[in-house]
Formats: structure tokens, sequence, C-alpha cells
């Protein structure tokens, strides 16, 4: 059987991405369509070769669409979800505004795939957040083994997380700054190029960002809602790929040959660990693939049952577009008729 599927932000850094991976995962697509703004309207892309011309996104869009895969920002999330499951599509929803809701599952499929159980609720799945997505796909077998209490988490975000303005604003600024110009200073805060910005998203009156409470929030809803997390983020001036600093406190002992055991055979999982050989994982080899590297597995001296890992994934595939394709992978496998 064949499914129609609708890409809204299909214009976008992550939903040009779904469409590859629909496109390399041979997803059984019958009919496509392409949604974004009404700037983009009348813009031909292609689909296996064969144009498809975008169009406007609007409440009309879902006429006969089977799954709509969602990443053109919470807002448009907000408003158009509800629309596309009126009209009988199950959106997958890469944007933050229905994650936290108890109607909506949260998933990643290496982790818990059973929540899409849930998704007739309200016809929505939700995509976590790329930082949330890879901790957790690593994590997930080391807590099955050992029972994870606490995470203490640094992450250095590449700048395509914020979109594609976000990338043509580093790629602007470093090659300015090598020719003496000043840099132009509009996405982020702060120049982001030869720098780092330990702010991503908002602040929350906390003092912690809204991308930090994310990774709180998500994580617990995902792997374990007792689960005690910590979270830094910081942006780094890095095109594709996430990099995590990861500190963990687990009930039972957990030795680093185990650590190493369990992700060698954990789904999505590249064990990258062999500091001799000066081999650990970087975003460089993270980028254009859709495992989530894994090394620097050290014991945390300073505590009884502790250890630290460094992870890495490329954000816009398994921190996104590849998570969501995957989800709807199982949804037509299991779930739809
Ligand atoms: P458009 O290209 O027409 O602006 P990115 O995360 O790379 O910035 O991409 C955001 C995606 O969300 C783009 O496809 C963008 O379309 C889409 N988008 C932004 N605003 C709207 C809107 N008001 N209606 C529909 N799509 C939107
Ligand atoms: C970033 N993690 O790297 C963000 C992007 O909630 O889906 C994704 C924000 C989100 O900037």
């Amino acid at each position: 059987k064949q499914w129609n599927i609708a890409v809204v932000g299909a214009t976008g850094a992550v939903g040009s991405q779904m469409i590859e991976c629909l496109e390399e995962r041979d997803f059984p697509v019958g009919k496509i369509s392409y949604l974004a703004s009404a700037r983009s309207a009348g813009q031909v892309l292609e689909f296996k070769g064969k144009p498809v011309v975008v169009e406007e996104l609007t409440r009309n869009s879902f006429e006969g669409v089977d799954i709509a895969l969602f990443s053109a920002g919470g807002d448009r999330s907000r408003e158009f979800c509800p629309a596309a499951a009126a009209a009988g599509a199950v959106c997958i929803d890469n944007s933050s505004a229905w994650r936290m809701d108890p109607d909506v599952p949260l998933v990643v499929p290496e982790v818990n795939p059973q929540a899409i159980a849930g998704y007739g609720k309200k016809g929505i799945i939700a995509n976590p957040n790329c930082s949330t997505i890879q901790m957790v796909v690593a994590l997930k077998p080391l807590h099955d083994y050992a029972t994870i209490r606490r995470i203490v988490v640094s992450t250095y975000q590449a700048v395509s997380g914020t979109g594609s303005k976000a990338i043509a604003e580093l790629d602007r600024q470093v090659k300015g700054l090598l020719q003496g110009k000043s840099p132009d200073v509009s996405v982020y805060p702060h120049q982001i190029a030869f720098n780092c910005l330990p702010q991503i998203d908002s602040f929350e009156e906390s003092g912690y960002t809204k991308e930090e409470m994310k990774m709180v929030n998500e994580t617990r809803k995902i792997m374990a809602a007792d689960i005690r997390i910590t979270a830094t983020a910081v942006r780094v001036p890095v095109f594709y790929g996430h990099s995590e600093s990861v500190n963990i406190e687990t009930e039972k002992k957990l030795t680093v040959a185990k650590a190493r055991e369990l992700l060698k055979k954990a789904p999505g999982v590249k064990l990258v660990d062999d500091p001799a050989k000066g081999r650990y994982p970087m975003p460089m080899d993270a980028a254009g693939q859709d495992l989530t590297l894994v090394g620097r597995i050290r014991e945390d001296e300073s505590i009884e049952n502790g250890l630290n890992l460094w992870v890495v994934a490329d954000n816009i595939r398994k921190g996104a577009a590849t998570n969501a394709v995957q989800i709807a992978e199982i949804l037509v496998g299991k779930y739809l008729k």
C-alpha cells in the first residue's frame, strides 16, 4: 500500500531533509504535497526526480493526506495540526508545540516505539528536540541495564538547529570576518562565528533556557519520569551535528567495558571509542548519516557509580527528519490500515 504524504515546511532545513529521507528509505509514498509559506508557493522542487510544486499551507491542504510531516515552526503546528488531524491525517510534528501534551506521544523509535499506539487521541505524534533524541538513544541501553538516577548534560549545538537563516548567517560571518569586515548579527543575539553562545532559545524566569528545559522535560516523558536531569545548552560555530558531554549517575555499577558492550549492540548507536588511536565522535563524522556516535566513555571517579560520555549526531537527520520518518514507518507498518 502507498500513503499520501504532506511535508509542511518543505522548503526549510528540516523539511528538505524529510523529503530526502523519504526518498532514501524508499518510503511507500503515493501522492506527495509540499507546503510552505505564501513566499514559496509556486516554487518547483522534486521528489524522486519528478517535479512537485510548493503550495501555500492552508487549513484545506490536508484533503486525502494520510501522514503530515510538520516542520514549519511551533506556531504553524499549533494552528494547522488540528486541521490536518480533522481531515484524517496523522501528524508527525517536529516542533515543540505538542510535545508535552499528555494526549500526544513523544517518540524516539529506538527508545519508546510502543508510545506510538496512543497516536489516535489527537492524531498527533511529536518528534522530540534534536538534543534530546541523540541523548536518549545513547542512554536507553545504559538505563535498562543500570538504572540512571541523574544526568548532567552540556551541549555543543550546530547552527542548523536554528534553520536555514542561521546556516547562512554563520557562513556569511566567517567569510566576512576573514576579509576584515565587521559581522552582521541578525539571527542570534551575538556573533556566532569564532564564538560560543551559552543561550539556545529564550530564558525562563529560573535562568534556564527553553532548550535546556526541553531536554529535562522531554527526557522524563520519553525514558523515565523520575530521572533527575540538569542541562546547559550552548550554540557553537558548527554547521551540522550536535555534540553533548553527558555525565550519568546509575543505581547499579556500570563499568566502561560493560557500557561499551551495551552500546556496541544498541539500535541506532555507533560506538566510536578508541582514544589511543585518536578515535572519538565528531560532528563532521556524524553529519550526513543517521547513527548516534558515542565515545570518550570514562568512569566518573568523583562518585561511586558514575560515567562520562560524549554523544554526537546529525541534528537535522536523526535529530529531526530521520526520526520523524522512522515514526512514519512504524505507523504504516503497525497501525494504519
Ligand atoms: P518558507 O520557505 O516559505 O518561508 P527553516 O527552519 O529552515 O527556517 O524553515 C522553516 C520552514 O517553515 C520553511 O519551509 C518555511 O517556508 C516554513 N514556514 C515559515 N513560516 C511559514 C508560514 N507562515 N506558513 C507556512 N510555512 C511557513
Ligand atoms: C536547536 N534544538 O538546535 C534546537 C532546534 O524544539 O525542535 C529544535 C528546536 C525544537 O536550536
